[in-house]
């Protein structure tokens, strides 16, 4: 049966991929390194010191720096995130979640966040949706990022719920890889043919329908 709904924050709930973005570029262009938003789609769902390697390999500037050094590096970075997200309003919800959050509501669901983002309770509390979930996974406390499970199964466990009893809904490849491996079914955002193992793929999340979702589910 299901119980709970478990979301990413980046690329479901809101576009903050793009701010993330600004915030690598700024970085990048600082760096004297070429990055562009075709680029960012590997950072999708990484960790901020993942990312911030891959950078440094896109620029072959990843021998330059010493673990200290990255640690600033990733430092800026975050403060210029931080910056960016000032501005995030309710208006930057993606088209869709609300109503969906309201029917998982309704139907009595537990609801948890699964982000990777050590910005995540600030974003949601700028999107006013913070008193809208039950948990939100606190990823300092975690050893793996996506796509290892950890993070999908310690949502599970704050919900009191098992994993078969949940439905995770992502926008990374890692972060769907995440999911299936905790025993979860998975909604993917996103291009069909980039999510072969997820149980549906939407194109937007304008395309999400709980009716659809939960059917599926059963069957
Ligand atoms: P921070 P998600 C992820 O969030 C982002 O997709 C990824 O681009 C970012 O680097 C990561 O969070 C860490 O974010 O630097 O704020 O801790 O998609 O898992 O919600
Ligand atoms: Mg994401």
């Amino acid at each position: 049966t299901l119980k709970a709904f478990i979301f990413d924050l980046d690329g479901v709930i809101t576009d903050s991929a793009e701010y993330h973005y600004l915030a690598w570029k700024t970085l990048a262009d600082e760096l004297g390194i070429t990055f562009s938003r075709e680029l960012n789609e590997e950072l999708k769902g990484v960790s901020r010191m993942d990312s911030l390697e891959k950078i440094l390999e896109f620029g072959n500037k990843e021998t330059e720096f010493t673990n200290e050094e990255k640690e600033e590096l990733a430092k800026k970075k975050n403060e210029h995130y931080v910056q960016l997200i000032k501005k995030i309003s309710p208006a930057d919800i993606l088209p869709g979640i609300e109503e969906l959050l309201i029917e998982i509501k309704s139907a009595g669901l537990g609801l948890g966040l699964a982000s990777a983002s050590k910005n995540a309770s600030a974003v949601l509390e700028s999107l006013n949706l913070k008193k809208n979930f039950d948990v939100i996974v606190d990823v300092n406390a975690l050893k793996k990022g996506k796509p290892d499970p950890e993070i999908f199964l310690k949502a599970a466990e704050l919900l009191n719920v098992q994993p078969d009893n949940c439905i995770g809904v992502e926008d990374a490849i890692a972060g769907v890889e995440s999911i299936k491996s905790a025993g979860m079914f998975a909604v993917a955002i996103g291009p069909k043919n980039q999510f072969s193992t997820a149980d549906i793929v939407y194109q937007t999340t304008a395309e999400l329908s709980y009716n659809e979702i939960t059917e599926r589910f059963i069957n």
